[in-house]
């Protein structure tokens, strides 16, 4: 190949080793940030070129995985994340609902699985699970499980023994993010330290759940502070098989609201850098969709996003309709799975 033909990735060396050793999942410290902000800098046909070519690799490039997410309890939370309207702090029009019986959650379940679902992902407004609070959710989850339906959880900090429980209960999934880098971190939270986040994942990964974690793009953060979040995903010693990259909702009332939007392009760009340097795990385009022109969600597929949450809400939040992804899987040949 001609020289000024090559990708650029190619002609450098330490994006080529990194890339190799991204292979090995043993490895930690395996991408450091300067490496991912060079992937960000790459000229865009590049960097979507390397991501094809590691998606590609490992995956079939026109299946998608789907979730359908459903708010089990809703709002009144103490804790102060700085994007959320279920915070009970801020005022937003979330109306604060207690946790849902489990015959309704169950109808939401087989609604989703006839809409095509795979996955079912129960959230709640809460800073941790208290123990009575877990033991409904057990149940919610073993019946969940017994449709035939993944399930997938999400109900914040976990302490010790609950990993456990929801082990024993069938749970597939824990969904826990790490949402930025270290650094910015405390510019949007201060209730939660970011080492409470990764132990709850430590205690996540040693039950072998599997492990959801990702974050919120266009919070304000710098390229660099994108980059250090992934760079703390990707040299985790077991990446997150599946890491869901949100783009910010606003929403009224939450002190992000106002926030300066992020370019498309730079979103675009923070998926294919998420597949590049985690090329076994299933990277979700997961909130922001609903503001996202479609030629857009088009190209963070063609980045390698390979899931997304289905149905049109999310926890409290617009999703897309399904009968819109529906049409827009068609058009682009995605099959769901
Ligand atoms: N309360 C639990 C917790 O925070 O661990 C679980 C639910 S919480 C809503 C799950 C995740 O949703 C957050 O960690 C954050 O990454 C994401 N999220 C919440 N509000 C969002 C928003 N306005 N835009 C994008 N993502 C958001
Ligand atoms: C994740 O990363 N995104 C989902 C799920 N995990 C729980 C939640 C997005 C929430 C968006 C705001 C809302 O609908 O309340
Ligand atoms: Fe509570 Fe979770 Fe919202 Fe933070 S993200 S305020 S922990 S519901």
């Amino acid at each position: 190949m001609h020289e000024s033909t090559m990708p650029a990735i190619i002609n450098t060396d330490s994006l080529k080793s990194s890339l190799l050793q991204s292979c090995d999942t043993n490895t930690v410290n395996r991408w450091s940030v300067a490496d991912i902000v060079a992937l960000f800098e790459l000229p865009f046909s590049d960097l979507m070129y390397q991501a094809q070519t590691v998606h590609r690799a490992y995956f079939d490039p026109n299946a998608v995985q789907v979730s359908t997410l459903l708010s089990i309890k809703t709002g009144g939370c103490s804790e102060d994340c700085g994007y959320c309207p279920q915070a009970a702090r801020y005022h937003t029009e979330v109306e604060n609902e207690p946790l849902m019986k489990l015959d309704d959650v169950l109808i939401a379940a087989q609604e989703a699985k006839d809409n095509g679902a795979s996955r079912f992902c129960m959230g709640a407004a809460w800073r941790g699970p208290k123990q009575r609070d877990l033991e409904p959710v057990l149940k919610m989850i073993a019946e969940v499980k017994a449709m035939g339906l993944e399930t997938c959880a999400t109900l914040g900090m976990l302490k010790e023994g609950q990993a456990e429980q929801l082990k024993e209960a069938g749970l597939d999934y824990y969904n826990h993010n790490l949402d930025t880098a270290p650094e910015f971190y405390g510019e949007v939270i201060t209730t939660r330290t970011y080492q409470d986040r990764l132990e709850t994942l430590d205690r996540v990964r040693n039950v072998d759940i599997n492990v959801c974690s990702g974050g919120i793009i266009g919070m304000g953060e710098s390229r660099n502070q994108r980059a250090g979040l992934l760079a703390q995903l990707a040299n985790m010693e077991r990446p997150p098989e599946s890491v869901p990259i949100n783009l910010l909702t606003q929403v009224e009332g939450t002190p992000l609201h106002g926030t300066d939007v992020l370019d498309p392009m730079e979103f675009v760009r923070t998926i294919a850098a998420a597949r590049i340097i985690m090329p076994t795990s299933y990277v979700r385009l997961s909130a922001g969709r609903q503001s996202m022109h479609e030629g857009i969600q088009a190209l963070c597929f063609l980045a390698g996003a390979n899931s997304i949450f289905y149905g049109e809400k999310l926890l409290t939040t617009a999703n897309p309709e399904a009968s819109e992804d529906k049409k827009l899987f068609a058009k682009l040949g995605i099959n769901s799975i």
